[in-house]
């Protein structure tokens, strides 16, 4: 699904209510990342865009044959809305449909949505209504994909002083952050206990990307770097050094209980502005 507006353009996929591209009109560079070599099987993750990952982050706690960052993203959603609004941006509202396979692995009664509104900014809210009659504890994040000039050259604020587990290797180390975040190497990490914004000051390009966020408690960062990038085989040619995740999330630590009867509302707003560096 297309959506082209004044502001800025984007698609849609119905599978995983999954945003796969944005560009607002004032970038020549596309701001959310996709990429070339991008799998779009029924089932699999697409390799790019801002996947949701619901209702667990990473390796579910008790089963590991689970999908990892749980099912939602490789599900079918449907279209409820579509509006245009008086400022001349686009919002979608998309719920995921459940079906017995979802229901098996995943035996609450939660009804799950998503509302994306493609302009200047691009903002998205993942809301989960709890409607049975206990409380439900759920991981979840939106797995964003930026594109970047080189992850070589890039710096990430908003996160200096913050703890994280650092997941590279398989490891569970805790460490805290010391500065902005730089990558040299495979970097994998959930920043715990922060609802900050963070920024992207990307030199190549010349531009800073802001991601702010709200019922979000965790961040995590990723590269994937040369080696598991080749072993994911979907990066494209060094594909890897164009892109970073930032994923505004609930993991690890900070996993939400929501309550019965209740909804808990996971949203972001994504912009540029121009960065001389
Ligand atoms: O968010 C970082 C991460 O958990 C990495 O460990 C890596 O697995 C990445 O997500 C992508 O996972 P995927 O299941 O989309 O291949």
């Amino acid at each position: 699904m297309e959506v082209i507006n004044a502001h800025a353009s984007a698609t849609l996929a119905l599978q995983g209510g999954h945003i796969m591209s944005w560009q607002p009109k004032s970038e020549t560079e596309p701001v959310v990342w996709l990429s070339r070599a991008a799998n779009f099987t029924p089932g699999k993750s697409i390799r790019g865009g801002v996947p949701v990952c619901w209702p667990w982050f990473g390796t579910h706690a008790t089963d590991p044959k689970r999908p990892t960052h749980g099912f939602a993203r490789t599900v079918p959603w449907e279209v409820t809305a579509t509006r245009a609004l008086d400022n001349g941006a686009t919002e979608i509202a998309l719920t995921l449909v459940e079906t017995d396979q979802t229901r098996t692995m995943w035996p609450h009664r939660t009804k799950l949505s998503i509302t994306i509104t493609v302009g200047p900014r691009l903002k998205i809210a993942l809301a989960t209504d709890n409607l049975g009659n206990e409380d439900a504890v759920i991981g979840e994040a939106l797995h964003a994909y930026f594109h970047i000039g080189d992850i070589a050259d890039i710096r990430i604020g908003g996160l200096e002083g913050c703890d994280y587990l650092d997941k590279v290797g398989g490891g569970n180390v805790h460490r805290r952050q010391d500065g902005p975040v730089v990558f040299s190497a495979e970097t994998d990490r959930i920043y715990s206990n922060t609802d900050a914004e963070c920024v992207i000051e990307d030199p190549r390009l010349k531009r800073r990307i802001h991601v702010a966020k709200s019922g979000s408690y965790s961040t995590v960062v990723w590269n994937p770097w040369t080696e598991k990038a080749n072993k994911m085989g979907d990066f494209g040619p060094d594909g890897w050094r164009g892109m970073v995740c930032v994923e505004s999330a609930n993991a690890a630590e900070n996993v939400v209980t929501i309550r019965k009867g209740s909804r808990h509302t996971l949203a972001v707003e994504y912009w540029t502005e121009k960065y001389s560096g």
